[in-house]
């Protein structure tokens, strides 16, 4: 894929850079997206099974979503899109990620400039005392809802719909983005808030605003360049720009 000079000019000068990172960018791992036609489950949408009435209503088929989840993910490892965001730790003074993804992959490509502001689907915890549990056993088709020592029933620790992004993440992308230089963003449809509004947040600040999609989005009309194509091939030729 050709690169704009402005492009590269504009991403070699900067020392601030970011991505705001969605579902697609795993896709290549082969990590179902949201609300592409494979869906994560025809016969739900995640907004009926990701919050938490849902899950009080009926814990065994919300463990049933995320045990099936974590199964899939455990299969699974990073593409060439995640190590490339890793490598871009190394090539820029202030790299950051804010991945909605609640999958593990960025962590596992070896990424350390992280806020997973969605959380991550190998933590739970206890919706009585908030007792963390990492690593629960999963097992297929045993749908049993895990319990705390203390009685009260354990969620997977991820932020669902209708639920505040813990302070200090949104804390974090906050102040990153008041200095952002330059952001990708990368395999997200747009629709979900607050990681929505990331980039124009980016771009009142000054921000280079490039997406990174397979197809145009609910978002792409902010941005000042679209990379049409998949994360997985084209985050690493960008590395590879860079580094030349
Ligand atoms: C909150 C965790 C305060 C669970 C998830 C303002 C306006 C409108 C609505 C709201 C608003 N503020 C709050 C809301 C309500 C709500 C919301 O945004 N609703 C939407 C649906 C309208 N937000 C919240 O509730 C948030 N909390 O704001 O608290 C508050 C509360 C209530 C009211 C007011 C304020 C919390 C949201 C967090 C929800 N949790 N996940 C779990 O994962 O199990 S969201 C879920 O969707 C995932 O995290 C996922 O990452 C996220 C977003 O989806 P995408 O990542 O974009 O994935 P999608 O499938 O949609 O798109 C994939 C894209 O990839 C596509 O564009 C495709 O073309 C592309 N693609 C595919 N393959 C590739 C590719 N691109 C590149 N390469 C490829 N190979
Ligand atoms: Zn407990």
């Amino acid at each position: 894929m050709e690169f704009s000079n402005e492009l590269l000019s504009r991403l070699k000068s900067s020392k601030n850079v970011g991505s705001v990172c969605g579902a697609g960018i795993s896709q290549e791992s082969g990590v179902p997206t949201f609300r592409g036609e494979e869906g994560l489950w025809k016969k739900y949408k995640p907004e009926e099974l990701a919050n938490f009435d849902a899950f009080i209503r009926n814990p065994e088929l919300v463990w049933e979503w995320y045990n099936y989840r974590k199964k899939l993910i455990s299969e699974v490892e990073p593409n060439p899109g995640h190590y490339a965001l890793s490598e871009m730790e190394n090539l820029f003074d202030n790299f950051l990620i804010i991945t909605q993804n609640v999958d593990n992959l960025h962590r596992k490509a070896g990424s350390k400039n992280l806020v997973e502001i969605h959380g991550n689907i190998m933590s739970s915890k206890c919706i009585k005392c908030n007792r963390r549990y990492n690593d629960l056993p999963f097992h297929e088709n045993v749908i049993s809802v895990p319990k705390c020592e203390c009685g009260g029933i354990i969620r997977p620790e991820v932020v669902w719909f209708g639920e505040l992004i813990p302070e200090d993440l949104l804390r974090r992308c906050y102040e990153f983005l008041k200095e952002c230089q330059f952001l990708f963003v990368i395999g997200t449809s747009g629709y979900v808030h607050p990681a929505a509004s990331f980039p124009l947040i980016a771009k009142e600040n000054g921000a280079y605003l490039v997406e990174i999609n397979s197809e145009e989005t609910n978002i792409s009309y902010m941005m000042d360049e679209i990379l049409l194509g998949t994360s997985g091939k084209i985050l690493p030729e960008i590395v590879g720009k860079i580094k030349n």
